[in-house]
């Protein structure tokens, strides 16, 4: 059985995929803070992204690396930097280090938030990043390419919209991912025979989507859920919104409004 890292194992979308992977890897979950309640299958270290040896000695006889850790919305650029940008790049060089053969990297669909939902786009147009965070999701699916074609790392970037389990809001229709979805993503990025540079949205069967994910589709997946059989209880909900506004009309939503008068956004 293959040897899965996970980093950042103790946030809200390791939580979701441990029990997934679990059934088919070993998973050591890394993590700055404890990782609780482990199950068989699974074991845990203490290690934050900023200390590049212990990462790497933690991969010594790892497959493949999850890379889920970093700030996981909008915020004051010194902790981006640190996790998101100097972290991200700690993982990606202890993985070529460790000589690990896969990285499935966390990305978000905040890289391309200034992207108008009235435009469908693939993952072959450039970012538009709403925001700090976006800015660091797009460097770090620009190190995936890097180490990819560089040094033959096989790397999937997964520009995930929102993991839950259903859909919590109108945008989320478009957006939502359910966890098993994400998790054959991810298993598709730890499996497929020919990975080389891979960047894919991280959505489910979403009918409202803005996004044409054939990428994801090219390499097998199919997905299992759609967003479209919670969407009358969603609308029937929903408060009344300026469909003019600017956080309306950009795929980021209220990111694109942090410093602009908007308040931060919800998670
Ligand atoms: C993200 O990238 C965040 O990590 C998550 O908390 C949500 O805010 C999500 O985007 C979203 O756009 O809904």
């Amino acid at each position: 059985m293959k040897l899965v890292m996970m980093t950042g194992a103790a946030g809200g979308v390791g939580r979701y995929l441990r029990p997934l992977l679990r059934e088919h890897y070993r998973l050591l979950l890394v993590d700055k803070v404890p990782v609780e309640a482990l199950e068989e299958g699974e074991q845990s270290a203490l290690c934050d992204v900023s200390d590049a040896l212990s990462l790497q000695q933690l991969m010594r006889s790892v497959d493949a690396v999850v890379h889920l850790a970093g700030v996981s919305v909008e915020d004051d650029w010194a902790p981006i930097m640190q996790a998101n940008i100097a972290g991200c790049y700690n993982t990606f060089e202890a993985a070529r280090q460790a000589g690990v053969s896969r990285l499935i990297f966390a990305s978000s669909n905040h890289a391309v938030g200034f992207y108008p939902r009235a435009q469908t786009i693939g993952t072959d147009v450039t970012v538009r990043p709403d925001s700090r965070y976006g800015v660091s999701k797009a460097f770090g699916e620009s190190l995936g390419a890097l180490y990819a074609y560089k040094y033959g790392l096989g790397v999937m970037c997964i520009r995930i919209g929102n993991v839950a389990p259903a859909p919590v809001d109108r945008r989320r229709l478009a957006i939502w991912i359910s966890p098993r979805d994400l998790a054959q993503l991810v298993r598709i990025g730890i499996e497929h025979p020919d990975l080389g540079f891979e960047l894919v949205y991280g959505m489910s069967d979403n009918a409202r989507a803005w996004w044409d994910n054939s990428a994801a589709v090219r390499l097998g997946y199919a997905p299992q859920d759609r967003s479209e059989d919670y969407a009358e209880q969603i609308l029937a909900e929903a408060p009344a919104v300026d469909p003019d506004s600017l956080p309306e009309r950009m795929q980021g939503g209220d990111f694109v409004m942090v410093e602009r008068g908007g308040g931060l956004p919800q998670r």
